[in-house]
């Protein structure tokens, strides 16, 4: 994963492309897929005024109270100081964002697949037990590894009982860190791993395949049946955390998460979100096809099935149905860039195409304060959407397709400059 761009805060407050659903708390992993290209200044944390010391007293009482050994709580916390390059990423607002093209590129690139192709080769066996007993896609196992830690090149370098105290301390949202904080001491305290050797990014999360502490607590499973569970060393394990992780949210054994496809030229466009769903036969009856213009049934598939289709770069970008699984995989990190990252990497590391469509890459992207601007235009146009936070989630969306459809232009809630544009000039 990224670290030193990536807020925690990042994914659900930037996001063109986010399902606009997102909160700050991410279940799983702290990638924020549309991390910036460019990041904003780092704003230096206020000094907090309580001491270190008496907040991880604090934390030792409270870690007791629910259970943890006074050992462990003891060893975990003494001596710990505050980590200020977390205090610092914590503070780091990003300014813009990536346009889905440039993500996908990244995240999806020609090593990443050959690389994920070559692990999936080589950790066969593993890989494919651990989605047999689950019952979930092997290759969406393997793609979320190499979305979340490029195979395990990146573990990150931080201590996380040292993070998570350092953001409990005086990091936004404390209350959420402080739990976090907890469920790393009863790992600890359960001796799957130790204090010092529990290493996970800036903000957490831990191991292959990036875990926080609290969904540890819960979805974390003893792969190779040797009493702990260790999602820093063992791939049975990490295999089969996330492997259950998937299955725990809903996975549905051997549907597809979605593919890329061609919209009629009659589309209605404000259907295109990932609030909307409906069932496979009505995209069919609406003339949604496969990219070769087949039909969209297909195995694992009834017509019954609930699809959306998402357009992720606005209507002069690729489309995509997406089903039920992808919606899991949304549990992971609740990003539709990321969603589309996992699902396309685990097909293109088991052969399959590369996206077909074009993406508008002449269309400049816009920064927070234009996003901020456009929601203000809305509110002042007669389309509210509340107070302008730059964030471009549902009600944005539905305001801006409602406002485009009253110019008469396509309904796709896709910001750009030329919409922002002639939003200033009515
Ligand atoms: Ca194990």
């Amino acid at each position: 994963m990224k670290s030193g761009a990536v807020a925690v805060l990042a994914a659900a407050s930037l996001a063109v492309v986010a399902c606009g659903t997102a909160g700050p708390e991410r279940p799983v992993s702290t990638v924020t897929p549309e991390a910036t290209a460019t990041s904003g200044q780092v704003v230096p944390p206020s000094l907090p005024t309580g001491s270190f010391e008496a907040y991880l007293e604090e934390m030792k009482a409270r870690a007791m109270a629910e259970g943890v050994s006074a050992e462990a709580a003891q060893s975990a916390l003494t001596g710990l100081v505050p980590n200020t390059r977390v205090m610092e990423l914590d503070a780091d607002q990003p300014e813009f964002t990536r346009p889905v093209w440039v993500y996908l590129a990244n995240a999806v690139s020609e090593r990443r697949i050959a690389d994920g192709a070559a692990m999936r080769a080589s950790w066969r066996g593993q890989v494919e037990g651990a989605a047999r007993r689950y019952g979930v896609d092997p290759d969406v196992i393997i793609a979320i590894w190499g979305l979340e830690t490029d195979y395990g090149g990146n573990l990150g370098g931080f201590n996380v009982i040292e993070s998570l105290a350092t953001l409990g301390w005086k990091g936004r949202r404390a209350d959420f860190w402080r739990s976090e904080l907890i469920a790393a001491l009863k790992i600890v305290d359960a001796h799957d791993i130790s204090a010092s050797g529990m290493m996970g990014s800036w903000a957490g999360a831990m191991g292959h395949t990036q875990f926080m502490p609290s969904t540890f607590l819960v979805h974390a499973r003893d792969g190779n049946g040797d009493g702990k569970r260790d999602i820093w060393t063992s791939l049975d394990d990490v295999f089969s955390s996330t492997a259950n992780y998937l299955s725990a949210h809903g996975w549905k054994t051997g549907q597809p998460w979605g593919f890329e496809v061609k919209l009629p030229r009659s589309f209605a466009y404000e259907t295109a979100d990932i609030t909307v769903e409906r069932p496979l036969s009505h995209w069919i009856a609406q003339g949604v096809t496969r990219m070769n213009g087949a039909t969209l049934s297909g195995p694992g598939l009834a017509a019954t099935d609930s699809a959306s289709i998402l357009l992720p770069a606005g209507h002069r970008g690729a489309a995509f149905i997406v089903f039920n699984n992808f919606r899991t995989i949304l549990k992971y990190n609740n990003s539709t860039s990321y969603g589309l990252a996992v699902g396309y990497l685990s097909d293109r590391i088991s052969g399959g195409a590369a996206i077909a469509g074009s993406w508008p890459v002449d269309e400049p992207v816009l920064s927070i304060d234009q996003r901020k601007e456009l929601q203000r235009e809305l509110n002042r146009l007669g389309f509210p959407v509340g107070t302008p936070d730059g964030v471009i989630g549902k009600r944005t969306r539905a305001a801006l397709r409602e406002w485009q459809l009253s110019v008469g232009i396509i309904p796709d809630g896709y910001p750009t400059l030329a919409i922002l544009e002639q939003m200033r000039a009515s």
